[in-house]
């Protein structure tokens, strides 16, 4: 298959930092959110791809199948009994399928979600381990569904060995997880690694990883695949050093660094987990992408989702998709896909319009920055009741713009006609340095417990933009408190 060569080394940014700009969502601050924010080709590359543009992901959805159970390496936080935890939340075990069923799969999926852009590998085990399983799952789907974008995510150790079948076959998104440019640290993240036919330990171990992921990042961005570099963030373990993992594959043309929270629960029986590695708190986790702004591009808006994910990143489906609930037949219709592109163009262009609208609008004073959180749905909209929100999307919003921080995941309040008071507990202390929730609807109980609890909720922009809302909300509240001070 023919492709076009883009010299990602041309794309990764380089030398200083841009001056931050006005904007809905300024192009330093995290994954590329629009045609203005890099190459109109690379665009066209990543603009249905729900991972590598932040603006997609209000759009498009993906699916995992999980046809890669074995893994060449231990990570101290990983338990083989589940998922690949670079790439998924650890603790949750999904089917594992054959290339054939994974291809039967997406075609179900296809024929379900018209927003399916985007097939991946990633998992549960290490998709490039026994990389023909991965490959031969590929070549099925594009004989049976061209159009869908493909992507896989590995560890890197047997990546050098296999990045022309990954190019020959269009795979045009890697995910590579690198926690470490320095195999000392790398010898408290990796007890072993299985290379050449043997075991290797210790500081040799970390050493081969580092070398192997370093030459398949570098030979992967000159053929021009779109390489995203997911890290670990383990507090004490190599959250300093991730500044210098950002740099690192920034000089050898990553497009995205993403910033994994570690997840450690003693229950999932990771070596971390036993051993009490606690994981950061969302203020970490900020206050690291805030250290990394200018680098490498930065990925806010992962969900950690699971080997067998299915659907919008914040609202999996995979349930409804298992084994045993996959129809014999499918009857599969290209339209609604066609069809649901045209809408979402159009839609991209009024909310972009809109968005440029209310940043104009914005007064350009100093004033401290908010930080807010929305309930949305998809679409880019604030269109999601409170009660029924599993996540929360928080903003930064400022007199510069309205900038996506990441997501925050809670318990829906709601359960079917009554709220639940533990689970009102938990979501105040998700909230926590929030004093602001957009909602499209709220009922009046929830609203005074959070109100008790310091938090303002609002849904008189009910189904309004997010950027669009939240920049004149922002400039409402300027003006409220210079009335109160006159
Ligand atoms: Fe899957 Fe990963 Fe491809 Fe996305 S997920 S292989 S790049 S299609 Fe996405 Fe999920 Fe985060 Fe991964 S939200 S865990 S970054
Ligand atoms: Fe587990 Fe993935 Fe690490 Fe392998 S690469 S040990 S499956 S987290």
């Amino acid at each position: 298959m023919s492709r076009t060569v883009i010299p990602l080394n041309s794309i990764a940014r380089k030398g200083p930092p841009p001056p931050a700009k006005p904007g809905w969502s300024a192009a330093s601050c995290g994954s590329p959110s629009g045609p203005d924010d890099i190459p109109a080709e690379v665009w066209e590359r990543i603009k249905d791809h729900p991972c590598y543009s932040e603006d997609a992901h209000h759009y498009f959805a993906r699916m995992h199948v999980a046809v890669a159970p074995a893994c060449n390496i231990q990570c101290n936080y990983c338990n083989r009994k589940f998922d690949c935890a670079n790439e998924s939340r650890p603790g949750v075990t999904s089917d594992r399928l054959t290339p054939e069923q994974a291809a039967h799969k997406v075609m179900v999926v296809a024929a379900q979600i018209p927003q399916l852009s985007v097939l991946g590998v990633a998992g549960p085990g290490d998709a490039l381990f026994d990389a023909r399983r991965t490959f031969e799952t590929f070549d099925r789907v594009a004989e049976i569904l061209p159009g869908l974008k493909f992507c896989l995510s590995t560890n890197g150790l047997a990546l050098p060995d296999h990045v022309d079948e990954i190019v020959s076959r269009n795979i045009d998104h890697v995910t590579v997880t690198i926690n470490m440019v320095d195999p000392g640290i790398g010898a408290r993240i990796y007890p072993w690694i299985f290379y050449n036919h043997r075991r290797w330990t210790g500081l040799d171990a970390a050493r081969i990883l580092h070398e192997r992921q370093m030459e398949g990042l570098e030979r992967l961005t000159a053929k021009g695949v779109l390489v995203k570099v997911n890290s670990v963030m383990i507090p004490g373990v190599n959250d300093d050093h991730l500044v210098e993992v950002n740099a690192a594959i920034r000089a050898r043309g990553a497009f995205l660094h993403n910033l994994l929270p570690l997840i450690s629960d003693p229950a999932h029986g990771t070596r971390f987990g036993l051993d009490g590695q606690r994981g950061p708190t969302p203020a970490e986790l900020k206050a690291l992408q805030d250290r990394l702004r200018g680098g490498a591009r930065l990925m806010r808006h992962c969900r950690q989702c699971r080997a067998d994910a299915v659907g919008m990143l914040g609202e999996d489906a995979c349930q409804g998709f298992t084994l045993d609930k996959l129809p014999a037949l499918v009857a599969y219709d290209p339209k609604p896909r066609a069809l649901y592109r045209e809408v979402v163009e159009r839609e991209r262009a009024d909310r972009r319009a809109a968005a440029e609208a209310a940043r104009s609008r914005l007064t350009q004073v100093a004033a401290p920055a908010r930080l807010v959180a929305v309930c949305s749905k998809g679409g880019g909209r604030i269109n999601q009741h409170f009660g029924h929100a599993r996540e929360f999307l928080v903003y930064e919003v400022d007199v510069r713009g309205v900038r996506f921080i990441g997501h925050r995941k809670a318990d829906n309040y709601c359960l079917g006609g009554y709220g639940d008071d533990d689970r009102m507990d938990g979501i105040v202390a998700v909230l926590q340095g929030i004093d602001t929730v957009f909602a499209a609807k709220i009922g009046s109980c929830p609203k005074r417990d959070l109100a008790e609890a310091g938090i303002t909720v609002i849904d008189g922009y009910s189904h309004q933009y997010i950027e669009t809302a939240l920049a004149d909300w922002y400039r409402g509240s300027l003006a409220d408190s210079r009335q109160q001070r006159a």
